[in-house]
């Protein structure tokens, strides 16, 4: 078993795992060479070779104990039949979704169609070692929902009223956006991924009393499935504040990702029981090594003999600096 599903699946207490969301990616000069010479982001996502090479960048450089899968939560969406652009700068813009369409999507032709993302798969645990995790993830329904629907506006806020518009097709669109997503999470197990990831980045936009419907519930739904299968899953409800522990109350995870808003004091005691991960602000990294490891410390210390697994409380950002992140490593392989 790899560190991080033993101490996801609470087997170990002792060692503190680490791995990064968004690792492989834009801060890293060897990725933006590559990024430089594939204008279109999905394909690049499809072709397996360079998939695996990305994915595998960051290991290269770091002493991490997982690799996640270089894809998109959105690969989904846009095979299911919305339009996605990226757009620089800006981010990805979802056009054309069709309910009837939408409905019509068959287990069959998806999986074809997704076949070079579990090819990326298969060949990157090839050249891992079995020490090390090979994360897989989906985005949770809600958080797709919000890029399908165009329910964000330009300052990531909600907007309410086309929310409250599009609430009874945004239900309808929850219950088969799950099916789909098992059906991802299964054949990226089936092709050699050995842990899921569910991010739902965009709950906090929610009303508190539209969280039951749609954040615990989908999460819940894709968990419960994912036990079934004995698949060791993480969620991450970025944003919700204190609901974090009515969520780990119902949905169960495994693993349990806190972003920077929570105090990690307040989660060790609220969300008992479950493997906790991350935490610290992204933007610690931009500040001075003495800063860096001494909020590093902070978590390390509550986290202390309790099953932790070391990761930021969001994405690396893109103008991080490498060394940095090295650093941040070593320290907390170095931290008794
Ligand atoms: O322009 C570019 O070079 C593309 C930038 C990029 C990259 C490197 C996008 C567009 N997606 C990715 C890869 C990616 N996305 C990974 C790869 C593995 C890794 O973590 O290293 C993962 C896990 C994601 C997941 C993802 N995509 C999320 C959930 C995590 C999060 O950051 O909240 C979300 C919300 C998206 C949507 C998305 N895709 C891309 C962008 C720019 C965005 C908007 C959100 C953002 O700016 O971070």
């Amino acid at each position: 078993m790899s560190k991080i599903t033993n101490v996801l699946m609470l087997k170990d207490k002792s060692c503190v795992p680490i791995w990064f969301m968004r690792q492989a990616g834009r801060y890293l000069p060897e990725f933006r060479k590559i990024r430089k010479k594939n204008k279109d982001f999905i394909k690049l996502c499809l072709n397996s070779n360079l998939s695996s090479k990305i994915t595998l960048q960051p290991l290269k450089r770091f002493n991490l104990d997982a690799a996640i899968i270089f894809s998109d939560i959105l690969i989904v969406p846009f095979f299911l039949g919305s339009n996605v652009k990226f757009i620089k700068n800006k981010g990805p813009i979802l056009s054309n979704f069709k309910i009837q369409k939408f409905i019509q999507n068959k287990n069959k032709k998806f999986t074809k169609d997704l076949k070079p993302i579990y090819n990326t798969i298969n060949k990157t645990r090839k050249k891992l070692h079995k020490s090390k995790s090979l994360i897989s993830f989906v985005g949770a329904p809600w958080t797709l929902i919000v890029y399908m629907l165009g329910l964000k506006d330009n300052n990531n806020k909600l907007n309410l009223e086309k929310f409250n518009k599009n609430k009874k097709q945004a239900i309808l669109i929850l219950n088969k956006l799950n099916e789909f997503l098992c059906i991802h999470i299964k054949n990226q197990i089936d092709a050699g991924a050995d842990t899921v990831q569910i991010f739902d980045s965009w709950a906090g936009l929610l009303p508190r009393k539209d969280l039951n419907t749609f954040c615990y519930e989908p999460n819940q739904q894709i968990v419960n499935f994912c036990k079934k299968h004995k698949i060791p899953v993480i969620c991450f409800p970025k944003g919700i504040k204190r609901n974090y522990s009515d969520f780990y109350k119902i949905v169960k995870p495994n693993g349990i990702s806190i972003d920077y808003d929570i105090n990690p004091e307040w989660a060790r005691k609220n969300l008992n029981g479950a493997c906790i991960q991350g935490g610290m602000d992204p933007k610690i990294l931009f500040q001075k090594d003495k800063i860096i490891f001494s909020e590093t410390k902070k978590y390390l210390d509550v986290f202390k003999n309790y099953p932790y697994i070391f990761n930021l409380g969001h994405g690396l950002l893109p103008k991080t600096d490498p060394n940095k992140i090295n650093k941040l490593i070593n320290f907390i392989k170095n931290y008794e």
